[in-house]
């Protein structure tokens, strides 16, 4: 099996060249058209990106396995999976709102054991490989000292059902006068990478995909952060949550089980 390092190295340098095809892309007409409802929307970059992802992966590893969010699912006959979101944020990639990311996590068996995620508006790549601490760029990040719950600033997302929306607002009602305020940037991967630098204390959303959550959850951990989800130390599509330190990602499960699971339309 190829070192950890090897594959650090060859999702920086997947995630960087995809990154550049995406941006390349950004001022093209974009040909966009919906998935799970009329808000689930996926363009043409989203396809040619994944499909740019799983040839140079193919061409490199091609006993890996592959699964992306857009539908490819290359079954390998090694330990190791990549997990792809060619474009994290997609509503933020056609409105132009600066918050959308690539982001590729490597698996061993069920380890997360190398992260991609390039934020492209702002140029930077954040990885980490496992037991090698986390980085953005040549800078090595942490999440931010612990604060109080009510000091903490928490991220969250919401899902592309209505009727899910405004369940999860209902639950954000609860909660956002026990804490400072909230933040929605409206890619998960970010969101969690903007935990690992110290740019929010908490993070949560029910209704993630692996393609969302797996690379960053490592970069999170190798920041020194927390991730929880239902019920044990991992993330799932039922919830994801990250955070600075123990006592706040326990504050946000114990707050969130009674509304689990949020309706769906
Ligand atoms: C997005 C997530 C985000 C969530 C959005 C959307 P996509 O992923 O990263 O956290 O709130 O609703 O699901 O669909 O842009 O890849």
């Amino acid at each position: 099996m190829q070192s950890y390092q090897t594959l650090v190295e060859a999702a920086k340098i997947f995630a960087a060249e995809a990154a550049d095809l995406v941006r390349s892309s950004r001022m093209q007409q974009l040909s966009i058209s919906s998935k799970s409802s009329n808000t689930d929307m996926v363009t043409d970059v989203d396809k040619a990106t994944e499909n740019f992802l799983v040839d140079r992966i193919h061409g490199a590893f091609p006993e890996h396995s592959i699964i992306a969010e857009e539908g490819s699912d290359h079954k390998g006959n090694s330990e190791i999976s990549w997990i792809i979101d060619p474009i994290d944020g997609t509503t933020n990639f056609i409105y132009g709102f600066p918050s959308y990311s690539v982001s590729i996590g490597v698996r061993a068996a069920e380890t997360i054991v190398a992260g991609a995620v390039f934020n492209i508006p702002e140029d930077a790549l954040y990885w980490s490989g496992k037991g090698m601490g986390a980085f953005k760029n040549s800078d090595r990040i942490h999440v931010r000292e612990r604060v109080a719950v009510s000091k903490s600033l928490i991220g969250t997302g919401f899902g592309y059902s209505a009727i899910r929306r405004v369940a999860q607002a209902k639950f954000l009602a609860s909660i956002i006068g026990e804490v400072r305020d909230i933040r929605r940037a409206g890619a998960a991967s970010l969101d969690l990478c903007f935990l690992a630098e110290g740019r929010l204390d908490g993070y949560y959303e029910a209704g993630l995909w692996p393609w969302d959550y797996t690379a960053a959850t490592l970069i999170v951990r190798e920041a020194g952060g927390t991730i929880l989800g239902p019920v044990d130390d991992e993330p799932s599509r039922e919830l994801t949550i990250g955070a600075s330190n123990l006592e706040l990602a326990d504050f946000l499960r114990e707050k969130l089980h009674p509304y689990l699971p949020f309706e769906e339309d």
